[in-house]
């Protein structure tokens, strides 16, 4: 592949809903500029974009694939992005490294739930972006009614740069406003605009140069003097309100039909920006200081790692972009991040799962290298006289859990290392094992996104996973005062055990364990005071009531016993765990739930029932707030009714809600449901024992 410099490059993520047709339009463009010979399709998993095996399974892209697309001496490294919700992690990976975006909406189903999250992304990160009424192919497809449907929902201009010529079966290319020319098929060659669509054209036309005018001081002035403004005047003003987000411009197409792809590739070159025409990143410098970077080949080298992917056959790859400077195969660079220098081989650009190796990338441009060790997602690559970190965007908390179970004793072994090196892989994917349950949970953004992780850990890393619902990590605490006293004997032949402690507890919100020894007069040593701790540390893990952790306890021990010769160490120890159960029942044990807090975004029409719903969750609803047909409900909600809520709310909304949680406190469990917990502990107690 040609060597591109700054200029020449273009980084646009494609986003939208699953399904929206960007796998599809990436292949076209492929197909069409020559890249590949053959147009791939999704029923056969032969596309460029879904290579991975998962993804050609499902029919579905799971992950953002980089395909570049040369075109009139232009590389557009394009983004293929999934739509569905649960990969949302991968859409901001991309977004944060890409310079624009093309939002796809479906002609006919409109505007969905994943185009609103791309859009809100796009939006956080400040991208410019076009919109593409894609699928216009399609029966019913309806350009006017998207448009108009965007402009309900969005908080934005949209402003047509083409007209479809025809729609559904009828569709046959696009009436581009920019040239008034008309386009058939994949648009190589412009002729006139058919007469049925030249009034519309013309009028069109007039409001894409009033909006072009106003990018620019000086063209505005033209415009309004009622001057005519040239060609390259009404793009370069378009340029100047897309990147300022002023107006989005429209677009239409159908990628499968390879119908309208050459007027949007130029669209793209004109309009959108090249990585030096975005605001600069801001990084941090050597001492901490505020650094701005721009996409210059002669700045310092910042290379930010958006991306890892550890797959035992190819071995690790790491993404990343070149926010400034340029980087060469064969060198040493710095990991500022990790304070160690790493060794590139071979820089490599990615089409796919295809490797193209080079020598240099200039600032502003995407592309891959091999087996770094210790470089990770988040990091930043730049030489060792002057580190800089990019600082990484922020991703959603995890909405779903599973308790995952090794399968053999083999699968035991390979556990931890083998989710950990999946987590390194997708920001929003994390594990740990729960001390209080005793499960190893893995958390994620939803069903499908646990359930390709797990498949993933079979069939790259041979490890063979069950589930299992995951355990709340319940605690247990005390309400008000208690004491107790305890004496261990055992003095019937041979070396006796003789120890006998008296303990007082009570509540304790400053802090989980606080111990004080009130014994006088020597009726304890104080020798034995730390195995009497000892032993009130150890019921404290592993609990009284339910077998939770202990916690917020202050606790005395006043009194006791000791014998000359059979106080030991170990009597002490005993003594105490058994007055310390005994003074916990008597000091109003309860259980403490998590509570999350919870922001759920539903159209308005699913209000109702997800409020009723909320109802039966033993939620706290603290605020609602309908905007745009969206209503956005806050709650408090205790985790145990949360386990499920990705898929209830997916069926509660037909799939057009979304939410996110985040920890936010413990409280006391309602007694009745802490009874039902008690006995569900019991009788698992019961059940080990016949084990
Ligand atoms: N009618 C029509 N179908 C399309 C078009 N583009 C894609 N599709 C179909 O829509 C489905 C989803 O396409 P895909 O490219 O995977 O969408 P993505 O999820 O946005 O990547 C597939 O079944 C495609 O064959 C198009 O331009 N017209
Ligand atoms: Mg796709």
């Amino acid at each position: 592949m040609k060597e591109y410099t700054t200029p020449f490059i273009r980084n646009i993520a494609f986003v939208s809903h699953s399904s929206a047709g960007k796998t599809m339009l990436a292949e076209a463009l492929l197909h069409f500029t020559g890249a590949t010979t053959r147009l791939g399709s999704i029923k056969d998993g032969s596309t460029v974009s879904d290579f991975e095996e998962e993804e050609i399974r499902r029919g579905l892209s799971l992950s953002t694939a980089l395909l570049p697309v040369e075109y009139k001496d232009h590389k557009v490294n394009i983004l293929d992005t999934p739509g569905y919700t649960d990969f949302v992690g991968e859409v901001i990976s991309a977004l944060y490294v890409a310079d624009a975006a093309v939002v796809l909406v479906d002609a006919v189903a409109g505007i969905e739930v994943g185009t609103e999250v791309a859009w809100s992304y796009a939006d956080r990160f400040g991208r410019p972006r076009f919109l593409l009424i894609n699928k216009m192919d399609r029966d019913n497809a309806n350009f006017q009614k998207m448009l108009t449907q965007a402009q309900e929902t969005f908080d934005a201009r949209f402003i047509p740069v083409q007209l479809p010529w025809g729609e559904g079966e009828a569709f046959q290319g696009v009436i581009d406003l920019l040239t008034m020319k008309a386009y058939a098929g994949a648009g190589t060659e412009a002729q006139d605009i058919p007469a049925e669509l030249a009034d519309a054209a013309e009028e069109a036309r007039m409001a894409l140069v009033e909006a072009a005018a106003e990018g620019d001081d000086t063209l505005l002035e033209k415009y309004l003097e009622g001057e005519e403004l040239t060609a390259e005047e009404v793009v370069q003003g378009l340029k100047a309100v897309v990147l300022a987000g002023d107006y989005v411009p429209v677009f239409v197409a159908a990628g499968e039909k390879e119908i309208g792809l050459a007027p949007l590739l130029e669209a793209m070159v004109a309009l959108m920006p090249s990585p030096a025409d975005v605001p600069p990143v801001k990084a941090e410098g050597a001492n901490g200081e505020e650094v701005e970077l721009t996409a210059d080949d002669n700045g310092p080298l910042a290379a930010y790692v958006w991306k890892t992917t550890a797959d035992p056959f190819v071995g690790k790859i790491t993404y990343f972009k070149v926010i400034s400077g340029t980087i060469h195969s064969d060198t040493r660079v710095w990991n500022a991040n990790k304070g160690t220098e790493e060794r590139l081989g071979t820089l490599h650009i990615l089409r796919g799962k295809e490797q193209i190796a080079v020598n240099v990338l200039h600032a502003g441009d995407l592309g891959t290298v091999p087996k770094l060790s210790e470089t990770g997602t988040g990091d930043t690559l730049c030489d060792k006289g002057n580190p800089i970190k990019i600082p990484a965007p922020e991703y959603p908390t995890a909405l779903y859990r599973v308790a995952v179970v090794p399968q053999s004793q083999a699968d035991s072994t390979k556990l931890g290392p083998t989710l950990t090196r999946l987590c390194e892989e997708d920001p929003t994917l994390s594990w740990y094992q729960d001390g209080s349950t005793k499960q190893t949970i893995l958390q994620g953004m939803g069903d499908q996104h646990i359930d390709v992780a797990i498949r993933k850990a079979k069939s790259k890393f041979q490890l063979n996973l069950g589930t299992a619902e995951p355990k709340v990590p319940y605690r247990e605490t005390i309400t008000k005062k208690g004491q107790a006293q305890y004496r261990h004997k055992k003095q019937t032949g041979g070396a006796g055990q003789f120890a006998e402690v008296h303990m007082r507890v009570e509540p304790n919100p400053e802090s989980d364990y606080d111990f004080t020894w009130e014994v006088f007069g020597g009726a304890i040593s104080s020798s034995f005071q730390p195995s009497i701790e000892k032993g009130i540390k150890g019921v404290m893990k592993q609990g009284v009531i339910a077998g939770y952790p202990v916690v917020n306890v202050k606790i005395a021990v006043y009194d006791g016993k000791e014998h000359p010769v059979d106080s030991k160490p170990v009597a002490f120890e005993i003594a105490s765990r058994e007055a310390f159960k005994l003074a916990f029942q008597n000091a109003g044990p309860v259980l403490l739930e998590p509570i999350y807090k919870v922001r759920i975004i539903v159209p308005e029409s699913n209000m109702g029932d997800v409020l009723g719903d909320l109802n039966t969750r033993r939620a706290r609803v603290q605020g609602m707030d309908t905007e745009k047909g969206r209503s956005v409900i806050t709650a408090e909600v205790p985790l145990a009714e949360m386990l499920r809520y990705t898929t209830d709310l997916r069926s509660l909304t037909g799939g057009r809600g979304v939410f996110e949680m985040e920890f936010s406190h413990y409280e006391k469990v309602p007694a009745h449901l802490q009874q039902e917990i008690i006995a569900e502990r019991e009788r698992e107690l019961q059940a080990e024992k016949e084990k």
